[in-house]
């Protein structure tokens, strides 16, 4: 898809449109699901901001390259200049910020880059609406990963900040800035407070995916009599609030569109271990398993009746490897969404068995089979 530089949008005609978006990270789950909600529901004009990189990564929003209602323009949350001209230029009504250093693990190898873009990148932003738009409706991206080391079960919008990583300290950060800009300058600014979501366009690396994507690649190596290698993960005990990403850009946009700026939890309210969702996954591709042993000793193996069905193949499916843990870890996350439930009129449509049972099927889809 062709990206249009700044300058290029001036001669689009913006007049028919009710409102103007600009989305960022639309090459990412979030963005991408966030473009495809508002041209369903919406009669806006859509500016997705995305980075030139030296292989392209449209696989999300490949699906719109002939939509009208959207465009895509040059955007790099690290650099400011990008970020004032896109506000001076295109003088957005919503600004809906979904890009970031997103992956949590490598937020302690690059620290610095997590910051610069989580956090001081949304200070650029805040000043350029602040100066160019200061009615623009801004949306900043906010993660359970703030709480951290949770103080009290389940979490709602009044739980302390308490991050364990670089990435939830950034965006800790960024949050007290979104704060400081509302009250400071009466901008309507506000961070969600969303708790994991994932999906069928989940970068590979997030733990859900990452076994998605191994429990077709065994599950096709089992039906065609091959040896395979088992999915090697970290903690499997620690315990996240899954939803379905589609589900959540409902939320965002009906936090966006309230008469006062306030900021929500969006969760499912339940909370399941990685080894569960281990567990589920391989259910989903007709595959009996269970967990044994301990600590980095313990494995996810098929159930004897089914070893011996699919004789000669090995039967360890998952193992530990401790190269996948981290400096330190958010034990546990279960979110309290009671207030947008109520206040927002929003609820998540997806349950867990039925997020994990769509990840596996698009896999084994995307796999062949
Ligand atoms: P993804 O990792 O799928 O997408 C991240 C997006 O950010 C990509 O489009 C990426 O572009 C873009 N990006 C990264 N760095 C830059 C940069 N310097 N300039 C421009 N674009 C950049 O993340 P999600 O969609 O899952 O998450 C969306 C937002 O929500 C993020 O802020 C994340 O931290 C937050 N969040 C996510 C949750 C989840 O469970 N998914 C939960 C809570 C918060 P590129 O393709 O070029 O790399
Ligand atoms: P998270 O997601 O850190 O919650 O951040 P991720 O899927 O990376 O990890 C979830 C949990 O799984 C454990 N784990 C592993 N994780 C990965 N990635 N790979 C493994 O092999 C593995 N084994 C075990 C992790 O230790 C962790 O406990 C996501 C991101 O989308 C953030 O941007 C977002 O803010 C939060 O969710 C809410």
């Amino acid at each position: 898809m062709e990206i249009l530089n700044i300058e290029d949008t001036k001669k689009i005609d913006k007049t028919k449109y009710k409102s103007v978006v600009f989305i960022t990270g639309v090459t990412g789950q979030d963005g991408s699901h966030m473009i495809d909600y508002l041209l369903k529901n919406t009669n806006v004009l859509i500016f997705g901001g995305a980075r030139r990189l030296s292989i392209k990564n449209h696989e999300n929003i490949a699906h719109l390259e002939n939509e009208p209602r959207f465009k895509l323009v040059n955007f790099d949350l690290s650099d400011a200049h990008s970020i004032y001209k896109i506000v001076e230029t295109i003088k957005p009504d919503y600004f809906i910020n979904l890009s970031a250093q997103t992956f949590v693990g490598s937020s302690w190898d690059f620290p610095a880059q997590t910051w610069e873009c989580n956090t001081t990148g949304v200070i650029h932003i805040l000043e350029a609406i602040r100066q160019h738009k200061p009615n623009c409706r801004f949306y900043n991206a906010g993660s359970s990963e703030e709480y951290g080391d949770v103080a009290y079960c389940p979490q709602d919008e009044n739980h302390p900040l308490r991050p364990r990583s670089p990435y939830g300290a950034s965006k800790s950060a960024a949050r007290q800035l979104v704060k400081v800009y509302r009250e400071s300058y009466n901008l309507y600014a506000i961070q969600g407070l969303l708790f994991n979501h994932e999906g069928t366009r989940r970068g590979e690396e997030f733990v859900t995916r990452k076994i998605t994507k191994g429990v077709a690649r065994i599950k096709k190596a089992i039906l065609e009599g091959k040896s395979f290698e088992p999915i090697e993960l970290g903690n499997v005990k620690a315990r996240r609030d899954w939803s379905d990403a589609e589900d959540f850009v409902d939320g965002i946009w009906k936090m966006l569109n309230q008469e006062y700026p306030k900021e929500y939890v969006l969760s499912s309210n339940e909370t399941h271990t990685i080894a569960e969702f281990v567990y589920y996954a391989f259910k989903a591709a007709d595959i009996d398993g269970g967990w044994h042993g301990e600590a980095e000793s313990s494995e996810f193996s098929i159930t004897t009746q089914d070893a011996l069905k699919y004789d000669p193949v090995a039967s360890v499916l998952v193992k530990i490897n401790p190269k996948f843990y981290r400096p330190a870890e958010v034990e546990l996350l279960l979110g309290d969404s009671t207030k947008a439930r109520k206040e927002l009129k929003w609820e998540p449509k997806t349950s867990f068995e039925q997020l994990v049972i769509k990840m596996v099927n698009n896999d084994l889809k995307q796999i062949g089979l």
